[in-house]
C-alpha cells in the first residue's frame, strides 16, 4: 500500500448501513429488494445487530441470492467448535478455537478480488454478481496497529473514474488472465490461468464502468511470456488507482453482516493479535441468480 493512500471510516458510497432493525432470517420481499438495490448501488453495505447461526446465514443467502455457493464439498462438524457456527458453505475466519501465536488469515491481507478464488468450472462467468457476506460474531477490540479492527475496500468504479481519459481509453482495449494468489507459482513456472476478463468491466446491473484488477497475479493478455513486465503493469495500475482513490475501512462491531459486490470493489483483511484476542467471522460467497 502506498504511503499517500487516504483511509476513511466513512465513505460517500461504500459501507452504508441498510435494513436497520431487521432480522435477516425474516425479510420481506420488499426488504430483499432494498438490500440488493443498495448493494448494487453502493458496492459494500452493512446490516447491523444480527444474531444468526451459520445455518441461518446459509439459508438466508440461498433465499436471497440463489443456490450458487462455493466451498463445502465435504462437511463434517468440528467437535471443538459450536455447531451454531458451522454449516456446509460457511467458512469460519479467525481463531474460533482460542488464542494462537500463528498469524491468522494472512492470505487475505493482500488486496484481492474474491472472484479469482472460486472454482473455474462451477458456472461462474467472470462478470457474474459474486457477493460475499462476512458476519462478525466476535471481534477483536483492536487491530495490530492499536486502531479499531477493520476490513478495507477500494472502490474500483471510482478508481476507473479517477484515471485520465487517455489512460481509460488505453485500458478499455485490454484484458487480463486471473488466478488467485494462493495458487500462484514463481514467474518461471507460471501456468496460464483460464479466466480472462476485460480490465474495464461494465457492471451487470448498474451499467457503470469500473476497473477489474483481480489480484497481483493477474497477467495482461499479450504479456503471457513476460511475467516481470506483467507484474510491473499490475503494480503501477493498482498504485495509480490507490493513490487517487480513498480506501474505505469498515470498523467492525459484533453482529455486523457486511456484504460486498466483487464486481465493483477490491478488499483486504487486516491483522490482529490472535494470541490476545479472538475473532470469529462467518463467511459465505454466493452468485446472485437474478442476473445470471
Ligand atoms: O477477514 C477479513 O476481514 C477479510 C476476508 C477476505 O478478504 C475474504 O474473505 O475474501
Amino acid at each position: 500500500m502506498t504511503e499517500n493512500t487516504k483511509h476513511q471510516q466513512h465513505h460517500p458510497r461504500l459501507g452504508i448501513e441498510v435494513l436497520s432493525g431487521c432480522n435477516l432470517a425474516h425479510l420481506t420481499d420488499e426488504q430483499v429488494r432494498e438490500l440488493k438495490e443498495s448493494l448494487w448501488e453502493h458496492g459494500v453495505v452493512v446490516v447491523r445487530q444480527q444474531h444468526l447461526t451459520a445455518s441461518q446465514l446459509e439459508e438466508f443467502a440461498r433465499q436471497t441470492f440463489g443456490d450458487l455457493m462455493f466451498g463445502g464439498k465435504s462437511f463434517t462438524l468440528d467437535p471443538d467448535i459450536s455447531p451454531d457456527l458451522q454449516s456446509r458453505y460457511v467458512a469460519i475466519l479467525g481463531n474460533p478455537k482460542g488464542f494462537t501465536s500463528e498469524p491468522v488469515g494472512k492470505i487475505a491481507w493482500q488486496w484481492h478480488n474474491d472472484k479469482d478464488g472460486v472454482p473455474r468450472t462451477e458456472g461462474l462467468e467472470m462478470n457474474a454478481l459474486y457477493v460475499v457476506m462476512l458476519y462478525g460474531v466476535e471481534i477483536p477490540p483492536e487491530g495490530i496497529d492499536g486502531q479499531p479492527h477493520t476490513t478495507e475496500f477500494l472502490d474500483m468504479i471510482e478508481g476507473y473514474n479517477n484515471l485520465d481519459r487517455s489512460h481509460q481509453q488505453q485500458l478499455e482495449q485490454m484484458s487480463m488472465y486471473h488466478t488467485p494468489p494462493v495458487f500462484s507459482k514463481q514467474p518461471s513456472e507460471v501456468v496460464l490461468p483460464k479466466k480472462v476478463h476485460p480490465i474495464v468491466s461494465t457492471h451487470r446491473v448498474t451499467g457503470k464502468k469500473g476497473l477489474y484488477l483481480g489480484s497481483h497475479t493477474a497477467i495482461p493478455v499479450g504479456m503471457e511470456d513476460k511475467p516481470e513486465t506483467a507484474k510491473q503493469f499490475w503494480q503501477e495500475l493498482f498504485q495509480t488507482a490507490c493513490t487517487r482513490t480513498p480506501v474505505y475501512s469498515h470498523v467492525w462491531h459484533p453482529g455486523d453482516i457486511l456484504f460486498w459486490d466483487n464486481s465493483q470493489v477490491m478488499h483486504r483483511g487486516t491483522p490482529y493479535d490472535a494470541s490476545k484476542y479472538k475473532r470469529i467471522a462467518l463467511r459465505l460467497g454466493v452468485v446472485d441468480n437474478s442476473c445470471l
